[in-house]
């Protein structure tokens, strides 16, 4: 039987937890809810190594307190569970910001290892972490990740693995200030002695901070306590002149800061190279949308205004050699059925297809080469293929038919057909727009007068017919 581990993922919101618990669960996820809560929890397995890991997704937390449901539900998953390690997803790019949860992770005494996250927009901002440096600093594995390339994910669970097995995963103790870590571990002696689930230092600490939960159940174990607290906290409260709460978070950030400014250079931003400008402009929020309209358009116009002169040029040519063939062909049925029924046809064919379907090719080649077409589905970022329905690949068809529809409705008009001609006033007023002398309405209409043509030749076959069963 495989071996069981559990890991669960913590950290503050937005810093790519469950990005890197879809790279590592995949497909086998469980979405559900908390017992009895409203907040998410998501659940998946994955085998690794000879082991089958359950991954959680804690929600995202900005601290291990209780003024939020997504807090309690944290810490007491980390507090009562015990996963067997907990992956402190942090985003370099805020590092200090971060690591005000880190420490408190630390405080927890819960084995974990840190996944340096988004290191590719720190990068951008011009910060470069030295996570060896954070590692020794903190005592606990760091591996830097890029989780939306999945970068850094294998060894980032490797790390996992071996912090377990080798059980490398217990940070070093993160020392406050003399007089208040000398008061932490006089309230941490008498912890210890009622034996609480929670680490005595921790609660040594959240008794200093005021926490409620933690207040009542050390109330209930031995009440004496609390009024040791109090006066400890009287005493920092006197030092510093601030609420004893505040000065252990004012503590707590002068730590963050501390540790961040010795592991991180922050450096003049490189020039970002034109084509990352490139990508970040056609995929970004507000003006991928108007950039992707404006190369459909462009697309289409382009193609439009240049197969119609193309078309126009050599429909021309091959219509030049039309007297030759009435020459060289005198019997008018034959010439009407090799000229009408198959030179024009081809004709028609090739001043339709090469002036248009060439060229598009051509642009769709060159943009499906620039990679445009496969930025995230070609579209700005949360917007998939199925809610915009249009994709690039459906755009060939779509232009087509655009093309087709158009032929038909200039030819229905030509044919005196007044269901064509509101659809064809439309087009005939957009090759107006665009200064159109007329050039693919011309190339449609070959194809029309192409199958008039050919009906003209079944009537009078038609008719010979007819005339010829008469006189039977
Ligand atoms: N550039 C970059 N973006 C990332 C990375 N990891 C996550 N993101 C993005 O950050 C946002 C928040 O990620 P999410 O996994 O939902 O964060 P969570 O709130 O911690 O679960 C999403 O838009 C992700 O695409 C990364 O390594 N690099
Ligand atoms: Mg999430």
């Amino acid at each position: 039987m495989k071996k069981k581990l559990r890991i669960a993922l913590a950290g503050n919101a937005n810093v790519g937890k469950s990005v890197i618990f879809n790279q590592l669960t995949g497909l086998h996820q469980h979405i559900g809810n908390w017992p009895g809560k409203t907040v998410t929890k998501a659940e998946g397995t994955l085998h690794f190594k000879g082991y089958e890991i359950d991954v959680i997704d804690l929600p995202g937390i900005y601290s291990l307190s209780t003024f939020s449901l997504e807090e309690i539900i944290s810490r007491e998953y980390i507090a009562f569970e015990k996963p067997d390690l907990v992956i402190n997803v942090v985003d370099a790019s805020v590092l200090e910001r971060n690591l005000f949860f880190t420490l408190q992770l630390i405080e927890l005494g819960t084995p974990m290892i840190i996944a340096l996250n988004q290191i590719d927009i720190a990068q951008k901002k011009g910060i470069k972490i030295d996570y060896k440096k954070l590692s020794k600093i903190l005592g606990v594995p760091v591996i830097p990740t890029i989780a939306i390339r999945g970068y850094g994910i294998y060894d980032l669970l490797a790390a996992a693995v071996k912090a377990i097995e080798e059980k490398t995963a217990y940070p070093s103790k993160i020392r406050y200030g003399k007089e208040i870590e000398g008061k932490i571990e006089k309230i941490a002696i008498m912890i210890r002695e009622i034996g609480l689930p929670y680490p005595a230092r921790w609660t040594a600490i959240k008794l200093l901070e005021g926490d409620k939960k933690i207040q009542e159940e050390v109330r209930k174990a031995n009440p004496e306590i609390l009024s040791f607290v109090q006066e400890m906290a009287r005493e920092i409260e006197e030092i510093h002149g601030h609420p004893c709460s505040t000065v252990i978070t004012s503590e707590r950030y002068d730590v963050a800061g501390r540790i961040a400014r010795e592991v991180q250079k922050i450096q003049p931003i490189s020039r970002i190279p034109l084509s990352q400008r490139l990508h970040e402009l056609t995929t970004s929020r507000v003006l991928g949308y108007p950039i992707m309209l404006c190369v459909v358009l462009s697309i289409f116009y382009g193609i439009f205004t240049f197969g119609d002169y193309t078309s126009t040029y050599i429909g021309d040519f091959l219509y030049s050699f039309e007297p030759l063939f009435d020459q060289a062909i005198s019997n008018y049925v034959v010439k009407e059925l090799i000229w009408n029924g198959v030179v024009e046809g081809i004709i028609a064919g090739v001043t339709i297809a090469l002036p248009y379907i060439v060229p598009f090719y051509l642009i769709l080649y060159v943009l499906e080469d620039s990679g445009y077409l496969s930025r995230p589905n070609s579209f700005p970022h949360g917007c998939s293929y199925a809610q915009n329905r249009i994709t690039w690949k459906s755009l060939h068809p779509r232009y087509a038919g655009l093309r087709l529809q158009r032929a038909s409705m200039l030819g229905m008009q030509d044919n005196g057909n007044r269901e064509g001609t509101s659809l064809s006033g439309f087009y005939r007023y957009i090759d107006t727009l665009r200064g159109d002398n007329g050039g693919c309405a011309r190339a449609c209409r070959k194809i029309c007068r192409h199958r008039v043509g050919i009906d003209a030749l079944y009537h009078r076959f038609g008719d010979n017919l007819s005339a010829r069963q008469n006189s039977i």
